[in-house]
């Protein structure tokens, strides 16, 4: 099959312009309009689209070479009927042209008015064939001192960005667009005023005009290198539209990744080693750690604390440092924030288990051959739910002024995994029985501890339990898993002598300490939800009342 040239299409007004990214490579399949490779002269960057589909078999370009109208981008064995000679893609150039074409004519662009002074309008010149072109940035603010043809905003299409020039000289007074507008020809863009001569002198200065009109400029600000988080910001990154495009889509600070390709500029692949390694917890990004407070704590500055206690372990005997696994420094960033949040204060309580333990180990018995053991702990969610039906506010979220009531009980329970603490939701307790809540809980700590655990199996809890029941310890003080207000911490339950009013018997005593914010809960609620829940968990079938 023969091969055929993709060239450089018409690019308007300019000569020769460097080649600094090629986007497709020699086994790559392209489509017709698909964009090769990015080119760049002082004051325009744009992409060069394939005007056929087809296999690349070569390029004929390399990072740093000047091309021009004509030049042979790559030969590409073209798909099906659909190929055309070579000679018939370099005649065509409005397929290939993405540039915005310098020959508007200036009269069509209502760029300028014809007053000498007072409010002057300016306008969004002819852009070429772009239509409904974005904002993405603005240069100017109100009461500088705007001179003519000097850049007023940067607009993207997903092809090429644009600086808008502006048409008059004069104070800026007022704005008519912003970031994320979106602009088309004739668009209203500012008002200057006190623009004297220069007003009329664009009006008729064809030269500065048609500029403005294929100006497909990303010039010094956009030539500044990529900066480095920390860095200072030179304007926008050295990315071309359809990587600023694809960081947009995702959501990822273009100024906050390093680029790697010609001159620092960031590439497709540059975005996705950025947002893998945000995923992966490796980095954060900047709005991520204003939000987030270290696990540490920081310093401890923002809430106008001493500075944290920098100690050289290492001069009182040896050491050794390891760094914090992922789970255990994000887990610790959401405590440290509730603790420090959240005004909360625990009580700490008793309930007879008696009856109830030795409903289950007999349960279990019975149940031997079923392979589902029937844990205390799925006892436990279930008195949970009966108890938060009775106090609702239990089952609340905060938000602003308002406290959220839900009418759902995902039951959360700390898991304790070789990579940290862990909290798999158990979703509509309140319709499941124990053995489907011990066989659930059971699924999940194994999926917890394997850290095959899905972030929708974490969230939607309306309250957590933590117990260190199978372990130890009398009580301690869970800090509450927010938006959530409340948490059970359950202790390991003993045997006690227990007063019945005659006499001391022997019960086997279970230590609960419930967590609560005192933004939402009163202690006597607090209190009236513990005693609820031991009367149930005493008598099991409360929970049918
Ligand atoms: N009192 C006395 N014994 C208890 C008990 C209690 N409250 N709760 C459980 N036990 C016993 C069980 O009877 C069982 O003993 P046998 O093996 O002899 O039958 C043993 O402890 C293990 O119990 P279990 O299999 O029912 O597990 P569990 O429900 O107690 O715990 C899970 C499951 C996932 C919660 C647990 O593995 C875990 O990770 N716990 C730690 C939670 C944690 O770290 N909390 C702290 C958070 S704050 O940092």
């Amino acid at each position: 099959m023969a091969l055929l040239e993709v060239q450089v299409p018409d690019i308007g007004d300019f000569d020769e312009v460097t080649v600094i990214e090629l986007m497709v490579k020699v086994g790559d399949t392209v489509k017709a309009e698909q964009s090769l490779i990015t080119v760049e002269s002082d004051t325009a960057s744009m992409e060069i689209p394939s005007s056929m589909a087809g296999l690349v078999k070569e390029m004929r370009v390399a990072l740093g070479d000047k091309v021009k109208q004509g030049s042979v981008v790559l030969l590409v064995e073209a798909a099906g009927a659909a190929a055309v000679p070579a000679a018939a893609v370099a005649e065509a150039p409005t397929a290939l042209a993405v540039a915005p074409v310098a020959a508007a004519p200036v009269a069509s662009a209502p760029v300028a008015a014809p007053a000498a002074s007072g409010p002057v309008p300016v306008h969004v010149p002819d852009i070429g064939d772009f239509k409904d072109v974005v904002v993405i940035e603005v240069m100017v603010k109100p009461g500088d001192n705007i001179k003519v043809e000097q850049s007023l905003i940067t607009v993207e299409s997903d092809k090429a960005s644009m600086e808008i020039p502006s048409s008059a000289a004069g104070v800026l007074k007022e704005l008519k667009v912003k970031v994320g507008d979106k602009v088309n020809i004739g668009d209203l863009l500012a008002v200057l005023e006190g623009a004297a001569s220069a007003a009329v002198a664009v009006t008729t200065a064809p030269a500065i005009l048609a500029s403005a009109a294929a100006t497909v400029a990303l010039p010094s600000t956009v030539a500044a290198p990529a900066h480095a988080p920390g860095g200072a910001t030179l304007g926008l990154p050295h990315a071309s539209p359809s990587v600023r495009k694809f960081a947009r889509e995702l959501g990822v600070p273009l100024e906050e990744v390093k680029g790697h390709g010609l001159k620092g500029r960031i590439t497709v692949d540059d975005v996705q080693a950025f947002t893998k390694s945000i995923m992966s917890g490796a980095v954060q990004t900047k709005a991520q750690a204003a939000k987030a407070p270290a696990t540490s704590g920081g310093d401890g500055a923002a809430l106008g604390l001493i500075p944290w206690p920098k100690v050289d372990f290492a001069k009182f005997g040896p050491i050794e440092r390891k760094e914090m696994g992922r789970i255990k420094k994000i887990s610790g960033a959401n405590l440290l924030r509730n603790a420090i949040m959240i005004p909360a204060v625990t009580n700490h309580d008793d309930a007879d288990i008696t009856e109830l333990e030795a409903f289950r180990v007999s349960t279990n018995k019975e149940n031997e051959k079923s392979g589902v053991k029937v844990t205390m702990l799925a006892f436990l969610i279930k008195a949970c739910v009966a108890t938060l039906k009775k106090y609702p506010e239990f089952n609340s979220s905060l938000d602003g002024d308002a406290l959220v009531y839900k009418n759902y009980w995902h039951i959360g329970f700390a898991a304790d995994t070789p990579n940290g603490l862990m909290v798999p939701v158990i979703r509509d307790c309140d319709k499941k029985g124990v053995l489907q809540i011990s066989q659930e809980m059971s699924e999940l700590a194994k999926k917890a501890r394997d850290g095959k655990l899905g972030p929708a199996e974490m969230s939607g809890a309306t309250f957590t339990i933590s117990s260190l029941g199978g372990i130890g310890g009398k009580y301690f003080t869970p800090i509450i898993n927010a938006p959530e207000v409340a948490i059970l911490g359950v202790c390991k339950s003993t045997m006690e002598p227990v007063w019945d009013g005659k006499q001391f018997v022997p019960r086997l005593m279970l230590p609960l300490s419930l967590t609560w914010d005192h933004r939402v809960i009163d202690g006597a609620a607090a209190a009236r939800f513990n005693a609820f829940l031991g009367q149930i968990l005493s008598d099991f079938r409360r929970v049918l009342l």
